[in-house]
């Protein structure tokens, strides 16, 4: 099979809006990123959240796609400050992922429409798969190694321009794609603390540990909560941005979001199927229906804040 360039890929992926483009080899220094992986499950009862495969099989990319060649990290920024700064005692915040249009839904249409791009330039040649946070993979590591950011002592991974706010695609495929390999970046947070601090939970601790137990973004999204879990919601409805809303790197290009982030807890407490699809059904939170915002309006009706 005849091989491409990677500026080709760059500039269709730049035109279909993709904010970053990296790519590297499917081989990955297995025994460093494994022994993080364990680390990270040590710390939170053997178990990362959504994920259900060992560590070694959610590195081996090969057991994903057995011929592939080459491998191709998209990132699509966001807005990822909210319109509304406030929350009074009788509102609740969503993050940015839950307003706006389900990131999932985006990065695919992109995706599937650079797959095409690429199949015309390869006279139909070629086998391809894609991802957006739906699979084993360990989307930020591969990204990581292709160089679209270092990572933070939020977990994130951050590009020292575009901050944070991006959500990672992953295509892997069999083309050669001939590229200029990237070191990776080291990590660049320096003495910065800003994000640890302003967790509201104290979840995130130095050496990039998370203790996902008391991590709002992780309770939030959670189906079954108990009640120690419960007192750590803060004022937040689903999901959390606080560990990158502090963080300086965010600053470059602090785009605003458009949707509302404020909602009354009574008008989500009552919500219809029918209202919660009019209103969220496109959004990322949409494959959990009503009742998830439901129940935790009830929780932070309760709490205090
Ligand atoms: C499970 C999961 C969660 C869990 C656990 C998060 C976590 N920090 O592990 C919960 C529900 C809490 C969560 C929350 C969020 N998530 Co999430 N989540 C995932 C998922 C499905 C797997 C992540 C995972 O494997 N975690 C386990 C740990 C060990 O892996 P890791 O954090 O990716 O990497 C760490 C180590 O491997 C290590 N490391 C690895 N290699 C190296 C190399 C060097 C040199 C160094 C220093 C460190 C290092 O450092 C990293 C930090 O600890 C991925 C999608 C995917 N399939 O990968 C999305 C993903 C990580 N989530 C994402 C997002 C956007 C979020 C939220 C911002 C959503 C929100 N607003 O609420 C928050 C952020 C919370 C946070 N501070 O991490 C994005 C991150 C994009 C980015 N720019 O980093 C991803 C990649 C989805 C996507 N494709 O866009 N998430
Ligand atoms: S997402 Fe929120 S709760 Fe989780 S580590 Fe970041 S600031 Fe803390
Ligand atoms: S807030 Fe500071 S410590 Fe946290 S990720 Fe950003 S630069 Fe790193």
């Amino acid at each position: 099979m005849k091989g491409i360039d990677e500026s080709l890929v760059r500039a269709k992926a730049k035109n279909l809006g993709f904010d970053l483009v990296g790519f590297c080899l499917p081989e990955f220094e297995t025994n460093e990123f494994e022994n993080r992986l364990i680390a990270r499950n040590a710390e939170n009862a053997g178990k990362t959240p959504f994920v259900r495969v060992s560590p070694q099989k959610r590195l081996d990319l090969k057991t994903v796609m057995p011929e592939i060649k080459t491998v191709i990290a998209l990132g699509k920024t966001y807005a990822l400050y909210p319109k509304e700064k406030s929350v009074s005692k009788n509102e609740g915040r969503l993050a940015a992922f839950a307003r706006e249009r389900d990131y999932h839904a985006v990065m695919t249409e992109k995706m599937k429409a650079l797959i095409k791009l690429i199949k015309r330039e390869m006279n139909g040649e070629g086998s391809f798969k894609l991802f957006v946070d739906n699979a084993r993979i360990v989307d930020r590591i591969i990204a990581w190694k292709c160089g679209l950011g270092f990572f933070g002592k939020n977990n994130m991974l951050i590009h020292p321009d575009w901050g944070s706010a991006f959500n990672i695609g992953v295509i892997l495929t069999d083309v050669p794609i001939s590229f200029y390999e990237v070191k990776p970046l080291s990590p660049s947070c320096a003495s910065c603390t800003r994000c640890l601090e302003a967790c509201p939970n104290g979840a995130l601790g130095e050496g990039f540990s998370l203790d996902y137990g008391k991590c709002i973004s992780h309770l939030t999204q959670k189906k079954r909560v108990n009640p120690e879990e419960s007192c750590y919601f803060k004022e937040y409805l689903y999901g959390c941005d606080a560990c990158q809303i502090a963080c300086p790197y965010n600053l470059a290009h602090p785009r605003v979001s458009d949707s509302e982030s404020v909602y009354s807890l009574d008008f989500m407490q009552n919500l219809t199927e029918e209202t919660f699809r009019q209103i969220f059904g496109k959004s990322a939170m949409a494959w959990r229906g009503a009742e998830i915002l439901k129940r935790n309006s009830k929780i932070l009706k309760k709490s205090t804040k």
